[in-house]
C-alpha cells in the first residue's frame, strides 16, 4: 500500500445523518468495529447541508427523531415542526449522549469502492487518499446527496448571488432590500419562498419560478413546552413503536370509508377537520380511496384548490398557484406544509413567475430572460431545484462488485436490488434510504431504523454463523423490483412524473424508486427473509 496507512473495519458507513448514525451506534454495541466517512465536517447528513432560509422538518413532533432512549429522554424539541438550526442542535446532543464523532471520518469523500472476492471484503478510497479495508460497508447517503440544477444557458455569466439549496453558505443571504428569484416549487422552493418573502422587507422584490404549482398544505405549527413533553416521555417508547404499524411510518391512518359514501355536507366537514389540523392529515388520514379513484381524488383536489384561492387575490397569481383545473392527481407529488407562504403573494412585491410556459432561455450577468424575451433584473438567486434523488448519492461513487462489475453500468437502464437494500453481484455492500424501499414515502427515521435494525441482525447472525459473505440473488431482485413496479401502478405517485421515478432529471431512467408496500410490510418481508433462511440472498 502507499504511505497512507490503511485501516480495517467490520463495517464502513458512508454518511454521518440518522441511517449512518443509528447504525453505527447499533453496530458498536454489539462489537463492531465500525466507522463513518462523511463529505460534511460534523454530524447532521441533510441537516449539515440544507441551511437554507426557511428549511424545516415536514414530519410531525414526535416521529422525526432517534428511538434511542438516551438521545430522546432529555432532549425537548420547541414546536411541532422544528427548523434546520434545530435539527443541527440534535445531532449535537446525539453526540454528547452516544459520542459518536469518534468513530467518524469528516470532510472526507468516498470515491471508489472495489470488492476483493478472494479475502471477501472490500477496499473503500477516498478523495483525501486515505483508504480502508472493510469486511461490509453500508451507503447511508440518502436520497438527496447529489444536487440537480440545469445546466442553463449563461449561468456561469451571472455577477449576483446564486445558490443550490443543499449548498447554502453557513453565514446565511441577506436579502433585505434586494430583488431575489427562488427558481423551483418543491418542498424547498416553498419553504425559500416563504422565509424570503418576509426577510425582503418592503423595499425588495421577490420572484418565485414556478413550472408545477406545489399542493402544499396547512402545517399548524404547535410550539411545545418543555414541561408538554416532559410528561409525554415515558410513552416515546411505546410511540417510536407504533410508527412501524402505520403506511407510512407517522401516526397518520387512512380513513376507512370511502369519499362518495358521505353527503357532501359530511365530506366538507371531513375536509376542514383533516385541514384544520393541518400537516400530511389531508393527504394521509383522508378518504382511502383518495389515492385510488379519480374522482375522489378531484374532490380533494377541489376542496384544497378552494382553500388556497380563498387566500390568494389576485386572479393572475390565483390561476398560476392553485390552477382551476388540477395540474396532476393530488398526492402525486411530494407537497409542502407552508404557514403563510400563499398569503405573501398578496404583497404587492411577491409574485409568481410562469415558467411552464414561458420557460428560462438564459442567465445574463444581472438577471434572467424568458423564452419570450421577459428581463428579470434580479441580485440573489436560490436554486431550489433538488436532486438526482434515490441513486444519484449511489452513483456518484464508483462501486466495482464481483468480476469488475461496477454499478453504474448495472444500472444504467435501471436499477435492480432486493429488499432496497443490496444488489446482486455487490456482495456485503448495503444501502439505507435509497431506491426501492419505502425512502420517500415514508418518514425517514421510521425507514432507517428498521434498516438499520436489520443489518445490524444480519451481521450478528453472519458472526455467529461464521459466514463471511452474503450476496443478492437475480431472480429475487427481479422479483423485487416487479413488486415494487405493481404496488405503486395503480396509485398517483405511480401516474404523475416527479422525483419519485427519476422524470426530474434528463435522460435519467423512468423507473419506480419507491416501494410502496407501506412501512408494517417491508418490516414483516425483512424479518421473514432472515427466519426464512436468508431466502433470496447467497451465503457463503
Ligand atoms: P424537488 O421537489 O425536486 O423540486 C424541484 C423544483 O425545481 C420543482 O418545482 C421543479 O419543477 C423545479 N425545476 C426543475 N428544473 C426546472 C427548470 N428547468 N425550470 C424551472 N423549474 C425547474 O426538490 P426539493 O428540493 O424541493 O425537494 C426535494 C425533497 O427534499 C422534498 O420533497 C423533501 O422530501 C425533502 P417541476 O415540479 O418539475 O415542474
Amino acid at each position: 500500500e502507499s504511505a497512507i496507512e490503511t485501516e480495517t473495519l467490520d463495517m464502513l458507513i458512508v454518511g454521518a445523518g440518522f441511517a449512518g448514525v443509528y447504525l453505527l451506534h447499533q453496530l458498536r454495541k454489539r462489537g463492531f468495529n465500525a466507522k463513518i466517512v462523511e463529505a460534511g465536517s460534523d454530524l447532521g447528513g441533510i441537516w449539515y447541508w440544507n441551511r437554507y432560509p426557511g428549511a424545516r422538518v415536514d414530519s410531525q413532533y414526535p416521529v422525526y427523531a432517534l428511538s434511542i432512549p438516551e438521545v430522546y429522554r432529555d432532549w425537548t424539541w420547541s414546536s411541532h415542526y422544528p427548523d434546520h438550526s434545530e435539527l443541527r442542535a440534535y445531532f449535537q446532543h446525539v453526540e454528547d449522549r452516544l459520542q459518536v464523532r469518534k468513530d467518524c471520518v469528516f470532510d472526507t469523500k468516498v470515491t471508489e469502492a472495489e470488492w476483493d472476492d478472494t479475502a471477501c471484503r472490500w477496499t473503500i478510497r477516498c478523495d483525501t487518499g486515505r483508504t480502508f479495508q472493510t469486511r461490509y460497508w453500508t451507503a447511508c447517503t440518502g436520497f438527496a446527496a447529489k444536487r440537480y440544477f440545469p445546466d442553463w444557458e449563461g449561468l456561469d455569466d451571472f455577477k449576483g448571488v446564486i445558490h443550490h439549496s443543499s449548498f447554502w453558505p453557513k453565514e446565511g443571504v441577506d436579502v433585505k432590500g434586494k430583488r431575489v428569484a427562488v427558481i423551483g416549487t418543491g418542498a424547498t422552493g416553498v419553504q425559500i419562498t416563504q422565509e424570503w418573502a418576509r426577510e425582503i422587507g418592503d423595499q425588495g422584490h421577490l420572484k418565485m419560478f414556478q413550472r408545477t404549482p406545489n399542493l402544499a398544505c396547512r402545517m399548524n405549527q404547535v410550539l411545545l413546552t418543555k414541561e408538554e413533553q416532559d410528561k409525554l416521555v415515558d410513552g416515546l417508547a411505546e410511540t417510536f413503536a407504533a410508527r412501524n404499524n402505520y403506511y407510512n411510518g407517522f401516526l397518520y391512518q387512512w380513513r376507512d370509508s370511502l369519499t362518495f359514501d358521505h353527503s357532501k355536507e359530511e365530506r366538507e366537514r371531513f375536509y376542514r377537520m383533516l385541514w384544520k389540523m393541518g400537516g400530511f392529515r389531508f393527504l394521509m388520514n383522508n378518504y382511502y380511496d383518495m389515492t385510488r379513484n379519480p374522482a375522489a381524488n378531484r374532490e380533494a383536489y377541489e376542496f384544497w384548490r378552494d382553500r388556497v384561492r380563498e387566500r390568494v387575490h389576485d386572479p393572475r397569481k390565483q390561476e398560476l398557484l392553485a390552477p382551476w383545473e388540477p395540474p396532476h392527481l393530488f398526492g402525486g407529488k411530494r407537497l409542502s406544509l407552508e404557514q403563510d407562504f400563499y398569503d405573501h403573494f398578496n404583497k404587492p412585491n411577491v409574485d409568481v413567475v410562469d415558467v411552464r410556459n414561458n420557460p428560462i432561455k438564459r442567465f445574463v450577468s444581472d438577471g434572467i430572460i424568458q423564452e419570450d424575451g421577459t428581463y428579470h433584473k434580479l441580485d440573489i438567486i436560490a436554486l431550489a431545484t433538488g436532486f438526482d434523488s434515490i441513486t444519484g448519492g449511489l452513483k456518484d461513487m464508483k462501486i466495482t462488485g464481483v468480476d469488475g462489475q461496477v454499478l453504474t453500468d448495472k444500472w444504467a437502464k435501471g436499477t435492480w436490488t432486493y429488499l432496497g437494500m443490496s444488489t446482486a453481484g455487490f456482495p456485503n455492500f448495503f444501502f439505507t434510504y435509497g431506491p426501492q424501499a419505502p425512502t420517500a414515502f415514508s418518514n425517514g427515521p421510521s425507514c432507517i431504523e428498521i434498516q438499520g435494525d436489520w443489518i445490524t441482525a444480519v451481521l450478528v447472525d453472519l458472526r455467529e454463523r461464521k459466514v463471511r459473505k452474503i450476496d443478492a440473488q437475480r431472480g429475487a431482485e427481479e422479483a423485487w423490483r416487479e413488486l415494487v413496479f405493481e404496488l405503486i401502478s395503480d396509485t398517483p405517485r405511480g401516474k404523475v412524473d416527479s422525483w419519485y421515478n427519476g422524470a426530474n432529471i434528463p435522460g435519467k431512467p423512468r423507473e419506480h424508486l419507491n416501494y410502496a408496500g407501506g412501512i408494517p410490510r417491508y418490516k414483516k418481508t425483512l424479518e421473514d427473509v432472515r427466519k426464512d433462511e436468508y431466502r433470496g440472498f447467497v451465503l457463503a
